[in-house]
């Protein structure tokens, strides 16, 4: 009887043994895997890209430039990064008012960028210096450390102060304060609405352009098979309504397909696309 008893004690404690080590290995996994899956913030190299990206427009202290950029951000709790942080940055690589060659868009960024790609005859953001050595990057800081990460910072949605989407808020605000003469727009006319108020065109570029150097706005309205909106959707009539008084509106609406074949005829010259 007593025997008996020691030796299920015995194996109860074996037991016990085993369930034990098995829960901390499954607690390493985890751990490990969560790691793995970027939920740390990792140190990646995001200077080299920006100071590449940067290299390629000449005349520009890219250094000065990444200065300037970093301290809106580092040292910084990611999700309380005002666009004001990125003032300095801004007036370190300022905006040229590129007169009747500025192009927005919302919706569009394929064919848009698509467009400008191959014709030298509009400049978005995303084709000036800030807005190309930013485009498609991720980063944000910690406080208590002088390092940039790019993995494990908050999402666009995440937070409203967030490094990222401080930074693009305020260069659209400044690139927009700089637009000059004849401005356009790329808008997207297969949604129903093509002047949608939570976007950044509409939210903040739209109330930037000012009737002292924009002269027009001209909206393109890229049409495919499936038209959705057209130039006398309700949206528009909204965008026209919040222009700056003296800037006139237009609107067109242009098959998509007959952007890309302009786009892509060397002979076609600039301002007959449509
Ligand atoms: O005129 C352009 C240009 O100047 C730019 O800075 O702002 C204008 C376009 O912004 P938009 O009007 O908000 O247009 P979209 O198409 O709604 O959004 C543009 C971009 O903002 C997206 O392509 C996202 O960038 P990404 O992911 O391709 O690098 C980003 N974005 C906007 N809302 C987002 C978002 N990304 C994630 N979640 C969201 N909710």
């Amino acid at each position: 009887m007593e025997v008996e008893h020691r030796q299920k004690e015995k194996r109860r404690r074996r037991r016990c043994v085993i369930v034990g080590v098995a829960v901390v290995l499954l607690v390493i996994t985890v751990l490990s895997l969560g790691l793995g899956l970027g939920l740390r913030r990792e140190k990646h190299q995001i200077k080299p890209v920006f100071l590449s990206r940067c290299e390629k427009f000449s005349g520009n202290n890219c250094q000065k430039i990444w200065d300037a950029f970093q301290q809106a951000y580092v040292n910084q709790d990611p999700c309380k990064v005002p666009v004001e942080a990125y003032d300095p940055l801004i007036a370190a690589a300022p905006f040229k008012s590129e007169c009747n060659r500025m192009l927005f868009w919302s919706k569009t960024k394929d064919v848009v960028h698509d467009f400008t790609e191959k014709k030298d005859c509009f400049i978005t953001l995303e084709d000036t210096l800030l807005g190309s050595v930013l485009d498609g990057l991720t980063w944000c800081g910690k406080e208590g450390s002088s390092d940039t990460f790019t993995t494990g910072c908050p999402g666009w949605t995440d937070c409203e102060n967030n490094p990222v989407r401080s930074f693009w808020n305020r260069a659209s605000a400044a690139f927009a304060e700089a637009a000059c003469g004849a401005v356009t727009v790329m808008l997207n006319g297969s949604i129903a609405t093509p002047f949608h108020p939570a976007s950044i065109f509409a939210s903040i570029e739209v109330k930037k352009l000012n009737a002292t150097r924009a002269k027009n706005l001209n909206v393109v309205l890229v049409t495919d098979e499936h038209i959705v909106a057209n130039c006398t959707n309700p949206s528009l009539k909204d965008l026209k309504k919040e222009l700056d008084k003296g800037i006139k509106y237009n609107c067109e609406e242009v098959p998509q397909s007959q952007i890309e074949a302009c786009a892509s005829n060397p002979m076609a010259p600039c301002g007959t696309c449509w």
